[in-house]
């Protein structure tokens, strides 16, 4: 029981930072962040990551921890137990971070010589984590505290690579993304 709440906080308070991702790929296009710039001879970010998939991405994070934190109060009494309430500055933290995390992992691949769209493993699965989670613990440190405990993120570090493995694998059956990472 107390494994299945664990589970349940995880993944409740991790998921406004689940949903900018795939935000982004239902809603990405036009202008790179980059304005296709480069860096010796490789692109500073590349042309997936975009200004619209961005702030859309945030977006759907922040509308996401704000319809959560509506029903907390009725989720939590039929779990019977407490499930996160999301203040505005964790909410931004999460999902502002996720994307963040993205950015950050598409300039690595870049400075690696990976093209856009080439996978990284590891990187691909847990950059919005690496991110988000320092991001949130800064921006909302009490909420952070209270949520984020130890027992959490172990289970964050590993439930979010076998959800991000399954969604984007989804997602690519569906015709929405290009690749299966
Ligand atoms: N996307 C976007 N803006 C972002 C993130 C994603 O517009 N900040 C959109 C782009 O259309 C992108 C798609 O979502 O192609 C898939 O996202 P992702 O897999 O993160 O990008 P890649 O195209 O694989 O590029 P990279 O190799 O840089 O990760
Ligand atoms: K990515
Ligand atoms: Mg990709």
């Amino acid at each position: 029981m107390a494994v299945l709440e664990t589970v349940a906080i995880a993944f409740w308070a991790m998921l406004p930072a689940y949903v900018p991702n795939n935000a982004a790929v239902l809603a990405g296009g036009g202008r790179p962040i980059d304005g296709g710039r480069t860096w010796g001879d490789r692109r500073v970010l590349g042309d997936g990551k975009t200004w619209r998939g961005t702030a859309m991405g945030i977006l759907a994070g922040v509308a996401l921890a704000t319809v959560l934190t509506l029903v907390a109060d009725g989720v939590g009494a039929a779990l019977g137990f407490d499930v996160p309430a999301f203040t505005p500055l964790a909410a931004i933290g999460l999902a502002a971070g996720a994307m963040l995390g993205d950015i950050l992992a598409s300039f690595l691949k870049r400075r690696t010589g990976r093209q856009r769209g080439a996978m990284f493993p590891g990187l691909d699965q847990l950059d919005f984590v690496v991110v988000s989670l320092p991001l949130t613990a800064l921006l909302a440190t009490d909420w952070f505290r209270t949520w984020f405990t130890l027992d959490v993120i172990l289970v964050v570090v590993v439930l979010t690579p076998i959800l991000h493995v399954t969604t984007n694998m989804i997602a690519y059956k569906l015709g929405l993304k290009n690749e299966p990472w």
